[in-house]
């Protein structure tokens, strides 16, 4: 599968990409490209392009290894930071939320059930939940499945939130093109309409419906509201289970007095650790939910 899907990942940036063209990268050869090899160098878009995030969102940190594959799932850490950035659906933000300090922690891989498929699990982490009975430490997460034959945001195939996972108010929300999916609601992001997430204002519920948060009144007073400026967070990848990529959110990651975060509780968090992120969930089993996971055959 990997030839194939590497193949068709590479002919997908490259159409992308103009002034990117066959001489640069051979896609036509022998079909022994394995993901490992392309470096998101040749991925990137031409200057100019706005509809994908910038992608000097990244904290500081060294350049990696473009081939390197540390998390061990097969597909090279550089090119993982790459499409987690372009896939990226319109985070929209309530614009009046009260603490909207955030930054994404992720873990990309080959999606369980096809590994032609990519399954991205995006954990926002919010340095407060400023709403009813709020706290320190958020934790609000969406699963995200990519074809990455196809380009963004075509290939964003389907998207799943579930706010405030685990209590009473809890509300599954799931969109996409596949067959079954509700439509998900669009926003102008650059050229292109975009499938858009939203965020509940101060509490941070995630929801790919505006209406089901809306409704969810006991719960998430003040609803969500569509942000005309999508979120465009710092991004961290978690890597895998058993072969993290991170560690500590503080010195690796984006949970920094530089990027305004100042909640002692919150730093040097280990996302891999059974430790609750302040007094929201565990991250690590967010990482490995199947709750998330949207199957390739439809809703
Ligand atoms: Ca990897
Ligand atoms: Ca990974």
């Amino acid at each position: 599968m990997t030839p194939r899907l590497a193949s068709a990942v590479l002919a997908l940036f490259l159409a992308a990409c103009p002034g990117d063209g066959p001489s640069d990268v051979d896609i036509g050869g022998t079909g022994d490209t394995a993901l490992s090899d392309l470096a998101p160098s040749d991925l990137e878009p031409a200057d100019g392009t706005t509809d994908a995030l910038p992608l000097d969102l990244a904290p500081d940190a060294p350049a990696p290894d473009q081939a390197a594959d540390l998390d061990g799932d097969g597909i090279a850490d550089a090119l993982e930071a790459t499409l987690a950035k372009k896939y990226f659906p319109y985070y929209s933000l309530a614009p009046k939320d009260k603490c909207p300090r955030h930054g994404v922690l992720y873990r990309l891989t080959k999606h369980p059930g096809d590994a032609a498929k990519i399954m991205i699990w995006y954990v926002v982490l919010y340095e407060k939940d400023c709403g009813a009975l709020g706290h320190v430490g958020d934790a609000e997460v969406f699963g995200a499945l990519v074809d990455p034959t196809k380009p963004p945001p075509a290939g964003l195939l389907a998207l799943r939130a579930i706010s405030h996972y685990g209590t009473l108010c809890q509300k599954k929300t799931t969109c996409g093109s596949l067959p079954g999916c509700s439509a998900c609601t669009t926003a102008k992001r650059g050229s292109q309409m975009w499938p858009v997430v939203f965020s509940s204002v101060n509490k941070h519920g995630g929801y790919v419906s505006e209406k089901t948060c809306d409704l969810n009144f006991l719960c998430d007073l003040g609803g969500c509201t569509l942000n005309s400026t999508p979120s465009a967070p710092p991004m961290v990848n978690a890597g895998e289970p058993g072969k993290p990529l991170v560690t500590d959110l503080t010195t690796q990651g984006f949970i920094t007095p530089k990027n305004g975060w100042t909640e002692t509780a919150l730093k040097n968090f280990n996302p891999w650790s059974s430790k609750k992120f302040g007094t929201a969930g565990v991250v690590k089993d967010d990482l490995t939910d199947k709750a998330f996971v949207v199957s390739p055959s439809g809703c």
